[in-house]
């Protein structure tokens, strides 16, 4: 990234903020946030520095941001972070309800979960026209505007409407869904409005790409849509809609998966698995229905149902984070994943081996990456899944190439990650069959699978996704400088 050939000044804007600070008996404790969009997104301002607007969300927020700007990291700093305050109601009505209990759902085709309400719609828009007017008052007139995801839908349109001349990329994290289920939300006309102010669309597959681009075509009857250079002309501008497939930072991964540290961890735990006979499969997530955790575990019952020669052989760990627990949804999906994982354990489980061990809370990323590089095999059952980052870290951690990744086929991954064993998590028994088939691969198979997958990984590295992005929003944006 030091060859960055991005030069003119980056304001990135996102919900989450890559850093909370968090006020504590014993003083302000700084909380990085683990999530996949702000990992992306700090190491790079911290190389090109510059600026991200985020929401405030920590205790001791505003004590850190005079003026509402908090340096990163505080000492030596590298990039400004701009906190937005949000009231209780706001939090409620758009994050909580309009983002996470119409727009999450929706966009992952889980119709029933999806609740919109005109209240909350409201509140939804007065937030990001908050975050726009943040923005419009502070970007320089060169600036690339980098927002995200589906809680500032409408982002792109109103920071165009206080200020034309800005470029703007936004990037949806998640799929984008068929027009049929797209307009069952009773604002989708809006939210498609509201995307169309950028001028660089970014999802993170092609099919994504077609989905969006006959949405904006089912919709808007007049408007050109070219599917061969995938621009829609809107409002007298062209707006490029493109596949950046996300991605990790492979070269970092392997060094720490390298480390001394990491290396006594996964070897400890490869002693303790080999001095019984047996292997070691994981699972990382946060506890979202849209994983497929109970899917998974529906599966693990039927593996050890069909082929009771695995009992006792096999370990599963499942890292299951809290997540959203402000939703009902969420609260009750931590229930039946204890509940469906005690049945399990009572079902098949002897006095001295339990077949899933759960671990409750977020693991820090040392001992993430000993699990991830230890591992015999990972399982990624996502119902629907923009790309899932999981897949991409467990094969960027397997050292040894010991491991096999099972990979839900309606992951935005498995578009690239082709040698992994793919798996459909509404196919119970089939998904049992191919966790039997990954445990009897040869040796030389996983490995041969493994490289390819990490060859595919360096050659599609996050900073690439970044670049891609940002040169094309250079290029889509040359003539509002110019003129
Ligand atoms: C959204 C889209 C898309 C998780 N548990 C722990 C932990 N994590 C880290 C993972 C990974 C990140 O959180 C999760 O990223 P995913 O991509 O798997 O999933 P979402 O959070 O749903 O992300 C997704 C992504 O945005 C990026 O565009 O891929 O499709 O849904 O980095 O490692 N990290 C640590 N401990 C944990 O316990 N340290």
């Amino acid at each position: 990234m030091e060859d960055t050939p991005i030069t003119r000044p980056l304001v990135v804007v996102t919900n989450r903020e890559p850093y909370v600070d968090e006020r504590t008996r014993r003083g302000i404790r700084v909380l990085p946030n683990a999530g996949g969009v702000v990992s992306a997104l700090d190491p790079l301002l911290r190389k090109m520095g510059g600026d991200w607007v985020a929401w405030g969300s920590g205790s001791a927020d505003r004590q850190t941001a005079p003026g509402g700007i908090r340096p990163v990291p505080l000492k030596d700093p590298r990039y400004r972070l701009h906190r937005i305050y949000l009231s209780p109601d706001e939090v409620q009505g758009y994050y909580n309800r309009y983002a996470n209990q119409g727009l999450w759902p929706l966009s992952h085709m889980l119709i029933e979960r999806a609740r919109f309400s005109r209240q909350a719609w409201s509140v939804y828009r007065s937030v990001n026209l908050k975050f726009a007017r943040k923005v419009a008052r502070e970007g320089a007139a060169d600036a690339l505007i980098f927002s995200h995801d589906y809680q500032l839908a409408l982002f792109p349109s109103l920071l165009r409407q206080l200020r034309p001349e800005l470029a703007i990329a936004h990037f949806w994290h998640i799929p984008w869904p068929t027009f049929t289920v797209l307009r069952l939300c009773p604002q989708y006309q809006e939210i498609l409005r509201g995307l169309l102010g950028a001028d660089v669309l970014g999802f993170q597959t092609d099919d994504d790409v077609e989905a969006f681009l006959t949405s904006v075509e089912r919709t808007f009857r007049h408007v050109l849509v070219d599917r061969t250079t995938q621009q829609v002309q809107w409002q007298g501008r062209t707006v490029q809609v493109t596949a950046f497939p996300i991605s990790v930072d492979i070269e970092e991964i392997e060094r720490l998966a390298q480390s001394p540290r990491v290396t006594r961890f996964a070897h400890g735990i490869r002693r303790r698995l080999a001095s019984g006979g047996q292997q070691l499969g994981i699972s990382v997530e946060r506890a979202d229905y849209t994983k497929g955790i109970i899917p998974r575990l529906e599966a693990l019952r039927e593996f050890f149902t069909r082929y009771p020669h695995r009992r006792g052989q096999v370990n599963f760990l499942q890292i299951v984070v809290p997540t959203r627990s402000e939703v009902n949804a969420y609260r009750t999906l931590f229930r039946q994943v204890e509940e469906e994982t005690e049945r399990l354990n009572r079902e098949f489980g002897t006095a001295d081996w339990k077949p899933v061990l759960t671990v409750r809370r977020s693991v820090d990323r040392t001992r993430l990456t000993g699990l991830f590089r230890a591992a015999d095999f990972a399982l990624v059952s996502s119902l629907f899944d923009g790309m899932n980052l999981v897949a991409k870290e467990f094969v960027s951690s397997q050292i040894e190439g010991r491991g096999v990744l099972l990979l839900s086929e309606t992951a935005g991954a498995s578009q690239e990650l082709d040698a992994a064993l793919s798996v459909n998590p509404w196919d119970p028994e089939g998904f049992a069959a191919t966790l039997e088939q990954a445990l009897s691969l040869p040796a030389e198979e996983r490995i041969r699978r493994m490289q390819a997958m990490q060859k595919q990984i360096h050659g599609h590295t996050l900073f690439d996704w970044v670049t891609a992005i940002l040169i094309a929003l250079e290029a889509a944006s040359e003539h509002y400088v110019r003129t």
